[in-house]
């Protein structure tokens, strides 16, 4: 099932790709959201009207969840859903020019069904989904191995590091070592591919889940540090890892 959708979203993820490169050679407008640390520019909305619209075409029955606002008033997860950030990682993209991602994730009553995430200038498309197996784009991942704390790098959300919360430091100093990138799809990339043990960060549903998608698939833990039930239509300080780091961290911080 889901076949032929999952060919037609791939193919999405290259056009909106090679569109974003496109648009990235000539000026566009940064706006703030909250502050000046949360930025959106005209790519991301035309990104998200492009996908949106072309999601609506292949499943007009399935909803929208997406980041800036041409989605749908969306308070369950029954039946078909989309999942979209049309760019992860803005202020890498306007300041940086690198280290930003495409997500998409389709969900069907409240499961993960596929994840796309794509590293729009190194141009590799991680996509996949419980029972299907996870793609670097043709190349099949392995799952990655159950390292510990120890052992491992781990990704922290570096607003909660530096403000002190959550044991943060204390995990950061327990591990191998402390990364940040600054786009939820690179860091759950780094996770997916066992670069890195474990991505610890707070999350809206765009941020997840993708990679939630994919990191089921790979038998790795995800889950809300509160050790609550994960709801993906709300924002959550989730803990993506292998499950020997995801012991540890439990451990460091309840
Ligand atoms: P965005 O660029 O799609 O907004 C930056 O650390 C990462 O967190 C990015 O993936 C970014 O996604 C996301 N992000 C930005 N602002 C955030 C906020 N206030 N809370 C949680 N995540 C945020
Ligand atoms: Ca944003
Ligand atoms: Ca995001
Ligand atoms: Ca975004």
């Amino acid at each position: 099932m889901y076949e032929q959708l999952d060919q037609s979203i791939q193919q999405l993820m290259w056009d909106v790709r090679k569109r974003t490169l496109k648009r990235m050679q000539s000026a566009y407008d940064v706006a703030m959201k909250t502050s000046y640390k949360d930025l959106v520019t005209t790519v991301d909305k035309e990104n998200e009207r492009f996908i949106d619209d072309h999601l609506r075409k292949l499943d007009p029955n399935a909803k929208i969840v997406s980041e800036e606002g041409l989605g749908d008033k969306v308070t369950d997860l029954k039946g078909p859903v989309f999942i979209v950030d049309p760019i992860d990682g803005t202020m890498n993209f306007v300041m940086q020019h690198r280290n930003f991602a495409i997500m998409i994730a389709f969900f069907v009553d409240g499961q993960p069904v596929y994840g796309y995430i794509m590293d729009v200038i190194e141009g590799t498309l991680y996509h996949g989904g419980p029972g299907k197996g996870v793609y670097c784009n043709d190349q099949r991942l392995h799952a990655p191995a159950d390292n510990d704390l120890h052992d491992s790098l781990v990704v922290l959300n570096s607003g909660i590091t530096l403000n002190g919360g959550h044991n943060f430091r204390e995990i950061g100093l327990q591990a191998r070592g402390v990364r940040m990138y600054g786009s939820a799809g690179i860091e759950m990339i780094a996770v997916i591919t066992g670069r890195v043990g474990g991505y610890l960060s707070y999350l809206h549903p765009w941020d997840l889940a993708a990679g939630m998608a994919m990191a089921k698939e790979l038998g790795l833990s995800v889950k809300a540090i509160d050790e609550k039930e994960l709801d993906v239509l709300s924002s959550n300080l989730v803990l993506v890892a292998t499950q020997q780091v995801s012991r540890d961290i439990s451990e460091l911080i309840n």
